[in-house]
């Protein structure tokens, strides 16, 4: 679990992502995509072209659950619980994936606020990540 220190760090630099937040959605699919071309299999029915509706409109509904975790930062797991089954039972979503992605967001988040970026607010970033991560794949197996 995060500290209240952590937690501080997280709604700081959400404060900063939420107006950017499609954006940068759009920016961390992206990164995933090129980075890790084997997770666009979870995702045949979609146009992956740079800049493409579906990548925004997707990165926009995936940053805007993050920050739905942000704002509930104390019950993450009820903030997501469907998604959570989503993720389960329906996507079937590896959970490796998870890790990939988290990566991408953190150096889509990074790449855009450098000096906010500092090691603290990595660390807690990656922190939280982890546990949205942790819940989406929670209820597998
Ligand atoms: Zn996911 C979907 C979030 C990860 C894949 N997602 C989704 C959605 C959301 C999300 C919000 C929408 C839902 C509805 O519509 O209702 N995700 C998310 C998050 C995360 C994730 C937050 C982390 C952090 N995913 C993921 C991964 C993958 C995925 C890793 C793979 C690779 N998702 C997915 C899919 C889908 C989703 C496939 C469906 C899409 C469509 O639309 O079809």
């Amino acid at each position: 679990t995060l500290t209240q220190a952590e937690k501080a760090a997280v709604v700081t630099i959400w404060a900063k992502v939420a107006p950017q937040a499609d954006a940068i959605g759009a920016e961390s699919l992206e990164r995933l995509f090129s980075s890790y071309p084997q997770t666009k299999t979870y995702f045949p029915h979609f146009d992956l072209s740079q800049g493409s509706a579906q990548l925004r409109g997707h990165g926009s509904k995936v940053l805007n659950a993050i920050g739905e975790a942000v704002k509930n930062i104390d019950d993450i797991r009820g903030a997501l619980a469907k998604l959570s089954e989503l993720h389960a039972y329906i996507l079937r979503v590896d959970p490796v994936n998870f890790k990939l992605l988290s990566h991408c967001i953190l150096c889509s988040v990074a790449a855009r606020y450098p000096s906010e970026f500092t090691p603290e607010v990595h660390a807690a970033w990656d922190k939280f990540l982890s546990s949205v991560s942790s819940v989406l794949t929670e209820k597998y197996r």
